[in-house]
């Protein structure tokens, strides 16, 4: 399903923020608005350029609101942010049931699937998903928040680099060859960093691969989910089905539309 919100009043003139930096904040200030309840004590932040928009959010509920809170990150960015902004910092393995995570995506389709990891953090960032899916069925508050470029009817519409696995050092010449001869995606390659110095290095220490599919293929993306974590060396895959409970895409009208 999927409907569309009214504009929100956003504090900061038009013309300070770029359309597309102001449907971002638009879409996280209106997922904090329906999803960081008073009561919410454990809150999992996510990483890229519109999870600040959350955190922002989150502080604007003042100090006493996020006094008994504390906040975990999904990688070296979030904490960051999280400390820098004044919150608490908590860490999954203390926190491993969360009340709600808000988090970025690549890409979002009509079921709620998404590709996440093209800041290579997915695994963290499924950890933290899944810890906010522990009680599903009850309480699965996994929350996404986007531009609009981000909502599309099939993964793979706007987002062509592909979908990111992170591999171990070790085995990620065998796992490219895996994808290019068994699982037919001969472009994947492995994601070096700024100016080629060298491959991107995960906060695990791992590599990434990204790997692009036809587009009828990510038609089903759990099927290329399942195959591609079946291969050794393997760690996580940037496909994220079934998890999330909404996505909000701020357009560039000013309104938000919400996918549930
Ligand atoms: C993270 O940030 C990632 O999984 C995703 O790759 C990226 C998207 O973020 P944004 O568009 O907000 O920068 O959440």
């Amino acid at each position: 399903s999927s409907t569309k919100l009214k504009p929100l009043k956003s504090p900061i003139s038009p013309g300070e923020l770029s359309v597309i930096e102001k449907s971002k904040q638009l879409a996280a200030w209106t997922a904090v608005d329906e999803h960081v309840l008073p009561d919410y004590r454990v809150i999992g932040i996510g990483s890229g350029s519109t999870v600040p928009y959350v955190v922002e959010r989150i502080v604007s509920q003042g100090a006493e609101a996020n006094k008994d809170r504390v906040f975990i990150p999904t990688g070296f960015q979030s904490k960051e942010l999280i400390v820098s902004s004044g919150l608490s910092l908590g860490d999954v393995d203390q926190y491993p049931t969360i009340d709600v995570t808000l988090d970025g995506a690549d890409e979002v389709d009509t079921q709620l699937n998404c590709i996440k990891g093209g800041g290579a953090c997915h695994l963290r960032e499924k950890v933290l998903a899944e810890a906010a899916t522990t009680r599903v069925y009850i309480c699965n508050q996994f929350i996404l928040v986007a531009d609009y470029r981000k909502n599309v009817e099939y993964l793979g519409t706007n987002f062509k680099a592909g979908v990111p696995i992170e591999v171990v050092p070790f085995a990620y010449a065998k796992v490219l060859q895996n994808l290019h001869q068994v699982l037919d995606s001969p472009k994947a390659t492995l994601r070096m960093a700024v100016a080629k110095a060298g491959p991107v290095v995960t906060d695990n220490g791992n590599f990434v691969i990204d790997a692009p599919f036809d587009i009828n293929k990510m038609k089903e993306p759990y099927t290329i989910m399942a195959q591609i974590k079946m291969l050794t060396g393997v760690v996580e895959v940037g496909l994220f089905c079934h998890m999330a409970r909404a996505a909000y895409f701020g357009n560039q009208d000013g309104s938000v539309t919400v996918k549930w």
